[in-house]
């Protein structure tokens, strides 16, 4: 018989749980329709990374803010220091070849090779601008495609996506890693260019070990079974990172774990069976935009429900699990399974945070602290960051 799991026994995991913010999520952002602006929005890289030590400081969650290039362009020494200032590193840097009229038929496919020689060009930027912040990962996610049946060669496209990555990767140093992500749909509609994880572990493979999968939770067709992908590239080495959020319809980029937490806390579950749990390779990020809701709250909701399936999932009694699992008994293994889902770990949690100079409820002390209204009152003029779309 085996003991099942108590809060005690898992503290030590959940003290070294560290999740990266976007520092997109503090900019405005909206739909294809509106981009709200909000009281208090940061106007420069160093207002987000402010707001986003903010979230740290209350949840001892957040260590780590990724930047997104051209968005975050500035001084990276001095943003580093800002950073470091704060109690903040800077991390993983993302590319940006959604946003330049060039690459309207695509960036790192292009037919035209001077066309594809300025998107991989871009890349390298990313990167130095990785040698000036420490940053270990290159994210790339590509909005490349095509919109119509016969519209574009899908197979020349794959062959140009893999010399591109290839000069890319080439140019890594020997710390520094590229992360492809993959988006099923959109902005194409009819084919994209990485669309899967099969797709991307195919590209990712042919490079080499500093190249892995970058997994957005919000990028699968309704009813996929995500803990798969995830047990899968984890079995096969090839997790590098997750960017966490959540989706309703399409790809909404919501609170990670609004939508659904039994969801998240089975892909959590996934992670930990396949040794991803706080190992320096499988890096845990946040992307999300807040279009109506608080933008730091927004953030500090999402690691807290990331921090809360994690701890639902260490509960799991995972050796009277796997008895019930060899034994065939379908019912016991699924009690075992759902019992540490439905296990209510919030007043546990509460109680550990204070016990480490944490607030209990770290939402709550962001309203009482009134940084809201003290960035309202002083961000003042100049332009607020967002997408610039
Ligand atoms: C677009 O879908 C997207 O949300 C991707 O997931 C990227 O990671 C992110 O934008 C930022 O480029
Ligand atoms: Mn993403």
């Amino acid at each position: 018989m085996s003991t099942p799991r108590t809060f005690s026994d898992i503290t030590d995991q959940l003290a070294a749980q560290a999740i990266e913010l976007p520092s997109w999520a503090f900019g405005n952002s909206g739909t294809r329709f509106k981009v709200f602006g909000t009281p208090g929005t940061p106007r420069d890289p160093f207002e987000k990374i402010a707001d986003a030590a903010k979230v740290d400081e209350l949840t001892g969650l957040a260590p780590q803010v990724a930047l997104h290039i051209p968005w975050d362009l500035c001084d990276f020494d001095e943003l580093a220091t800002h950073a470091e200032d704060l109690g903040v590193r800077l991390g993983t840097v993302n590319s940006n070849t959604f946003q330049d009229d060039d690459f309207k038929f695509g960036a790192l496919t292009h037919e035209d090779q001077a066309i594809r020689t300025k998107a991989i060009d871009h890349h390298l930027e990313c990167i130095d601008v990785m040698d000036r912040t420490g940053s270990r990962d290159l994210k790339i996610w590509l909005a490349e495609g095509s919109n119509y049946p016969g519209q574009a060669d899908m197979r020349g496209r794959q062959d140009r996506l893999h010399d591109s990555l290839t000069r890319i990767y080439d140019r890594l140093g020997d710390e520094q890693r590229l992360v492809l992500e993959y988006k099923f749909f959109e902005p194409s509609f009819y084919h994209t260019d990485v669309p899967d994880w099969g797709t991307s572990y195919a590209q990712v493979a042919a490079l080499g070990e500093k190249a892995m999968v970058c997994l957005d939770t919000g990028h699968h067709a309704p009813g996929t079974n995500i803990e798969f992908i995830v047990m899968q590239l984890l079995r096969l080495g090839k997790l590098g990172s997750f960017d966490f959020n959540s989706r309703f319809y399409a790809d909404d980029d919501l609170m990670v774990g609004a939508a659904d937490p039994f969801q998240l806390f089975r892909i959590i579950h996934e992670v930990i069976r396949g040794g991803g749990l706080n190992n320096p390779n499988v890096a845990f990020m946040l992307d999300q935009c807040h279009n109506v809701e608080n933008k730091i709250e927004g953030q500090i909701r999402s690691v807290l429900n990331v921090q809360e399936m994690t701890a639902r999932a260490l509960l799991i009694d995972t050796e009277a699990l796997q008895e019930a699992q060899r034994a065939g008994d379908v019912i016991t293994a699924n009690d075992i399974f759902m019992d540490a889902f439905y296990t209510d770990v919030r007043p546990d949690l509460a109680e550990w945070r204070v016990s480490r100079g944490l607030p209990a409820d770290p939402i709550r002390a962001f309203r009482d602290s009134g940084y809201q209204q003290q960035i309202a009152a002083d961000r003042v003029g100049g332009t607020q960051a967002g997408w610039g779309a």
